[in-house]
């Protein structure tokens, strides 16, 4: 692989449809003005992207009017995604909820199908593993269907987004996660998916578990994108989400973690999502969140080595 210096480009997702509580589309806002762009340096800010209003049907099916505005809105991200891509910038993706996710994810696997490279892997940095289908969804929140959606299973309102599945399952590696839902277990263990649990990350250093989820992600090509969703900390320390998850990560493991992720040289893109402002005391979690995306960005004056895409 080739390297070169590579540009982050900021994007904000100002989206709440997929979750439970509106003020998570203020997140790009509150990861902002936590000093988001002096922890970068001399990144590139594209702004927002802004999702409309639609009213949520209550129950396990949200209702066409937010189905049909997280697809549009998906399509339209999954675009930027890969504008940046093209421009061989790192994208960096500010959430939001967590549904923005597919069209993250959606980018990275098309622009790696385009230039004929194996699907990425993915490191998956959450509480949650987001991989329910209506079928099986508790809540009815699409951003804990996404990523079964990215998988190639069956979520109508990502159908078009994902074009029946961009990624390899095998080839990701949940970090973090606690709060799996009984069939969702099933699924993700039918997918062929590693899932460390923060009990083992304990158990095991995180910097082995960092070397073992880069080695799983990025087989074959060393490729692989980074999501990292904000309630995979203990909500004692980031209480700005929008679902709190006891018995979460401390902050001292989870550096150590996005530090070496971050130095790899096959981080194609990277998401920082479910920052809830309207949770958040004195801007806690909207600071760790700014700390994650200067790691995993791996940025020193504002570029990093990365391969040539
Ligand atoms: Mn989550």
């Amino acid at each position: 692989m080739s390297t070169t210096l590579r540009i982050v480009e900021v994007l904000g997702a100002q989206l709440s449809l997929g979750g439970r509580c509106a003020g998570t589309a203020d997140g790009p806002r509150a990861i902002r003005a936590a000093g988001l762009s002096k922890r970068l340096g001399a990144m590139r800010d594209l702004g927002d992207l802004v999702a409309r209003d639609a009213a949520r049907l209550p129950g396990r099916d949200p209702g066409a009017a937010v189905c049909t505005e997280v697809e549009r809105f998906s399509l339209e991200l999954r675009a930027a995604v890969e504008a940046i891509l093209a421009r061989g910038a790192l994208p960096c993706i500010l959430g939001g909820d967590h549904s923005l996710g597919a069209a993250t994810q959606a980018a990275v696997g098309r622009v790696a199908r385009r230039r004929g490279w194996a699907p990425p892997g993915l490191i998956w940095i959450d509480a949650h593993t987001d991989s329910n289908t209506m079928a099986t969804t508790p809540s009815g929140n699409l951003h804990g269907m996404m990523l079964a959606a990215i998988h190639g299973l069956e979520v109508p309102p990502f159908r078009r987004v994902v074009e029946g599945g961009l990624r390899d399952p095998r080839r990701t590696v949940y970090v973090g996660a606690r709060d799996i839902d009984e069939e969702e277990r099933a699924i993700v263990e039918n997918l062929g998916c590693r899932v460390i649990t923060p009990e083992e990350i304990r158990q095991r250093g995180p910097l082995a578990v960092a070397e073992e989820a880069l080695v799983l992600a990025g087989a074959a090509d060393g490729r692989l994108s980074v999501s990292f969703d904000l309630d995979c900390l203990d909500p004692s320390i980031a209480p700005g989400v929008d679902c709190h998850v006891d018995g979460g990560l401390a902050w001292p493991e989870t550096a150590t973690m996005l530090t070496r992720i971050g130095q790899h040289a096959g981080v194609l893109a990277v998401e920082i999502v479910e920052v809830n402002p309207s949770m958040d005391r004195e801007g806690r979690t909207a600071r760790l969140a700014v700390e994650a995306a200067g790691l995993l960005c791996g940025c020193t004056a504002c570029a990093r080595l990365a391969p040539s895409i």
